[in-house]
């Protein structure tokens, strides 16, 4: 099977909520020698797009969009440990607070995203999801004085207006100046960062360390 194929099979799986047949397409992409960021970007993440597009369409349910995320986790399962094993020597970078926000519940973007942080070096403080902006501001104020970025995540429109509000607090709270500030998430653009004042936004997970990296600099 050709590299193209494994990817195009990995996606399927997603797409036709094939748990077993997902985590067993991803151990052969593996072995094979395709790199956990390859499967990720180009195979099980465009299975995920293709699962949102029909369910935006109504060609499928929530039930549905709950097995494909089984048969992404269970891909997961097997990937985030080479994803930490590809680790590298780079202690010091900078401190990531990672989260998703208020209100918003997906969080398989978000630990993508942080084990390739602290696979590029970074110490992580994974928040996971659902994080009031009270809750960010607390754990930036603590860490205040270390080279620090903020990473969070928003799925749905509605909990993406909450990363205005984070920004904001971090600026009333004086703590604007203390830290860098990525957001990322399937709704959140350029214009975005910018309308909000945030730092940066990234594509995907590889996207986003290097992203991270150079606000570090
Ligand atoms: Co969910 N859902 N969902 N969902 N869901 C979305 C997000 C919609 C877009 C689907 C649609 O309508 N087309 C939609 C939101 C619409 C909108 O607001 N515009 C939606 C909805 C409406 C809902 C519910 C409200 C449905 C309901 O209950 N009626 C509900 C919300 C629950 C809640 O949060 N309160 C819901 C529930 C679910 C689950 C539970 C069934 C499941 C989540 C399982 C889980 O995460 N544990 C789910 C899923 C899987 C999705 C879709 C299909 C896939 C999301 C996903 O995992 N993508 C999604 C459709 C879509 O996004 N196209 C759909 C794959 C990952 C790898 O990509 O974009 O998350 P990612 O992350 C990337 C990228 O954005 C970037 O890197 C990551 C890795 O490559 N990135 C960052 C992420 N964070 C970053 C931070 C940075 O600083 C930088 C880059």
């Amino acid at each position: 099977m050709s590299n193209q194929e494994m990817l195009d099979t990995l996606r399927d799986t997603v797409v036709t909520q094939n748990i077993n047949g997902c985590a067993e397409a991803t151990q052969a992409a593996l072995d094979a020698g395709l790199s956990a960021v390859e499967i990720i970007n180009d195979g099980l993440s465009p299975g995920m797009k293709i699962v949102g597009d029909k369910f935006e369409a109504a060609e499928i349910y929530l039930p549905q969009i709950m097995m494909s995320a089984k048969a992404m986790n269970a891909a997961m399962e097997l990937l985030l440990p080479v994803l930490e094993e590809e680790k590298g020597n780079t202690d010091g970078v900078g401190l990531a607070i990672t989260y998703v926000q208020e209100g918003d519940i997906h969080d398989i973007g978000h630990r993508l995203v942080t084990t390739m942080l602290e696979a590029n070096g970074f110490k992580i403080v994974d928040m996971g999801v659902d994080v009031p902006n009270e809750k960010v501001a607390e754990e930036v104020s603590k860490n205040k004085g270390k080279k620090l970025l903020l990473v969070g995540s928003a799925l749905m429109t509605t909990s993406m207006l909450g990363q205005k509000d984070t920004v904001a607090m971090l600026a009333e709270e004086g703590l604007r100046d203390s830290v860098k500030i990525m957001f990322g998430g399937a709704p959140v653009s350029d214009a975005w960062i910018t309308e909000i004042g945030a730092d940066a936004t990234a594509e995907n997970a590889a996207d986003a360390a290097r992203v991270a990296l150079s606000l570090m600099q």
